[in-house]
């Protein structure tokens, strides 16, 4: 089997981890008899630079042809970040209906939590955050630009079909986990009317899954029992605005943002799906050799896991894991490893 990967390393560090990923993922399917051909794009702040757009108006149809799309991160000073955000991973989040972002949150060994005593079985969950509407939406504008009246106007778009397939999406991974239990994150006592409709369509679809528990918390003690309880988290599922924010959060309790790998999927795999660490990029350590890979390399394991080479992701996993445990860390972790260092001991163990 080929697989057609298109790379967009982006910028800052996503230039620096994304290569890291390539030489597992090329190293991996040598190893399990799998073949990967890559093809690189520079849609990136750099190309807006010089051509004005962040990717060039067939971009999307471009991406459509290729079995899955690996990108590294997004996002430079010289650029506005919304008009990065909404000129490259919006774009193709919404053109191929990468409708649910998985992002897993795991105190993987030999990395220490933040939080005192926790321990790597206590700090194992996935948000699961919708990816295509909500809070994210182009609905809205400004009046009376420049003048004392001047106002913004921003509307949340929530439908159906969109809350109904994350969620369901959130319950179906949970029946796969031993924990079976998924947690809505709302905020229906201040959002008068996405909210509610939220939690009516969570209560909705939970009746479909009878083996899972389900339970909602508002979005601001969620965030605190994400630091006090996190052990009491399984699946969470959560808007895009609160899918971004607490998976930022996860990972912290976890380690790192470092750390944080994501897979935007479209899950009838119609239209390629996109994997990509949860960070940004990280202008400040541009060019030092520390940026941490393990949110690429990990990644790069969704994304063998949803092609199907499941021996090969599980494996990876594992090889990660080993690494973390030995305490070759990069500084975010506390270590002094450079980039390429770990990448070179999860190499090691597939010879
Ligand atoms: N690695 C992807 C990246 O650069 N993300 C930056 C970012 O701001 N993402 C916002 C989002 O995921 O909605």
């Amino acid at each position: 089997m080929t697989y057609q990967i298109a790379l967009i390393p982006g910028d800052g560090i996503g230039k620096e981890v994304l290569p890291e990923g390539v030489r597992v993922l090329r190293s991996l399917a040598e190893h399990y008899h799998f073949s990967m051909e890559f093809l690189e794009f520079p849609y990136s702040c750099e190309h807006y630079v010089r051509y004005g757009v962040m990717m060039p108006e067939d971009g999307i149809e471009q991406l459509k042809n290729f079995d899955a799309i690996f990108l590294g991160a997004v996002g430079s000073p010289e650029v506005p970040d919304h008009i990065s955000l909404w000129g490259l991973l919006i774009p193709i989040r919404r053109g191929m209906q990468q409708y649910v972002n998985v992002r897993p949150v795991k105190l993987l060994p030999g990395i220490c939590s933040p939080l005192a005593n926790r321990h790597s079985d206590e700090i194992d969950f996935v948000i699961v955050r919708e990816n295509n509407e909500g809070e994210y939406s182009e609905a809205g504008g400004r009046l009376y630009s420049g003048t004392d009246l001047e106002m913004a106007i921003q509307e949340s778009v929530f439908t159906r079909m969109g809350v109904d397939r994350a969620v369901r999406f959130a319950f179906e991974l949970a029946c796969s986990r031993s924990a079976k239990k998924v947690a809505s994150a709302t905020k229906s006592n201040g959002i008068i009317h996405t909210m509610p409709f939220w939690d009516e369509r969570f209560w909705a679809i939970s009746k479909e899954f009878s083996q899972v528990t389900a339970e909602q918390y508002h979005i601001d003690i969620l965030t605190a029992h994400f630091v006090k309880h996190p052990d009491w988290f399984d699946v969470v599922v959560a808007s895009n605005l609160f899918g971004d924010i607490l998976s930022d959060l996860g990972p912290a309790i976890a380690g790192s943002i470092g750390i944080a790998a994501s897979a935007n999927l479209n899950p009838e795999k119609k239209f390629p799906s996109m994997f990509e660490p949860v960070h940004g990029s990280a202008p400040d350590i541009v060019g030092k050799g520390i940026a941490n890979p393990i949110g690429t390399l990990w990644s790069a394991q969704m994304m063998l896991d949803f092609l199907g080479e499941k021996q090969a992701a599980q494996d990876l996993m594992q090889a990660i894991e080993t690494v973390t445990a030995k305490g070759i860390l990069t500084p975010d972790l506390g270590g002094n490893a450079k980039t390429w260092e770990f990448t070179n001991q999860v190499l090691q163990l597939f010879g």
